[in-house]
């Protein structure tokens, strides 16, 4: 509660700001878009992690006006790159919202982001709640040019049924299983696996929390199209960000 009305007062008073963080490529390490990740940093508590203020909005109802708060920014810092994609996250009741294809095709819209310009992060949870429904959003979305991607793919309940039957256009391995590249075999069998069944279906992957150059190497080798990351860079703040995006090749 005490949270809740703090979180009230982020979003009218400026408390809040959006890091990025680069998405490279794998042949050239080229950074081809960043993942937006929101921070709150409150007068009296300090930073305080979005894994933390996300359930609390969601249960408080404050997550339409965070979440739209969160678009509006991302879009608008998006719309000063040149032609890179902007990769938001989406939390399950974000997600199911009434109309939201419309609602985020009206704010994209506004920005004068292309659709392939605006990648959508969600978990496994918020599609698998309600299949039907949410198979018949990601259509959409993928129609009108969204990217669409799965977020922490391995963690959750998933299930090669839901790559299946999901339009999808990547899947972000989590970082667990990059940490253990290098020494844990279970973790390399899986990584290698799940690249696979992805290039397979036709999907790109994004590889999280990238370190060190061993596991870069070792994705790269293993075919992995995409990387994220300490290795390429930290979240950094959108006046940083643009300053990065100036001197990228
Ligand atoms: O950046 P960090 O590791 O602190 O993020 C913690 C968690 O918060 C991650 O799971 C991330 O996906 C989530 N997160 C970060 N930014 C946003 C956001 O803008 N919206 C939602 N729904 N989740 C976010
Ligand atoms: O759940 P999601 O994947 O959206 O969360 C991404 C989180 O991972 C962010 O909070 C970000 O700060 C964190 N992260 C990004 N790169 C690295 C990394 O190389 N190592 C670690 N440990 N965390 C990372
Ligand atoms: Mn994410
Ligand atoms: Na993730």
């Amino acid at each position: 509660q005490v949270i809740e009305g703090g979180l009230r007062r982020a979003i009218a008073e400026g408390e809040l700001s959006l890091h990025y963080q680069p998405i490279v490529e794998r042949d050239d390490l080229k950074t081809v878009g960043f993942e937006a990740l929101l921070r709150w940093n409150s007068p009296e508590s300090g930073p305080i992690s979005p894994a933390i203020f996300i359930p609390i909005a969601e249960e408080s109802g404050l997550i339409d006006d965070l979440g739209e708060w969160v678009v509006d920014h991302a879009l608008k810092d998006c719309a000063g790159w040149p032609d890179l994609f902007v990769s938001i996250n989406f939390s399950p009741r974000q997600f199911k919202r009434a109309n939201f294809v419309e609602w985020l095709d009206a704010r994209v819209a506004h920005a004068q982001v292309a659709p392939r310009n605006v990648q959508i992060e969600i978990t496994e949870t918020a599609i698998f709640e309600d299949t039907s429904w949410a198979a018949d959003v990601l259509r959409e979305l993928q129609a009108k040019g969204y990217r669409i991607a799965l977020d922490d793919f391995g963690t959750g309940y998933s299930s090669l049924f839901n790559i299946k039957n999901f339009s999808l256009n990547c899947l972000k391995i989590d970082k667990s299983f990059i940490e253990g590249l290098g020494h844990d075999r279970h973790s390399a069998a899986i990584v290698s696996s799940v690249i696979h069944l992805a290039r397979a279906l036709g999907l790109y992957i994004i590889a999280e929390g990238v370190e060190t150059d061993e596991q870069c190497q070792v994705l790269r080798l293993t075919g992995c199209s995409h990387m994220q990351g300490f290795l390429f860079g930290k979240p950094a703040n959108a006046a940083e960000t643009a300053d990065q995006v100036q001197s990228l090749p």
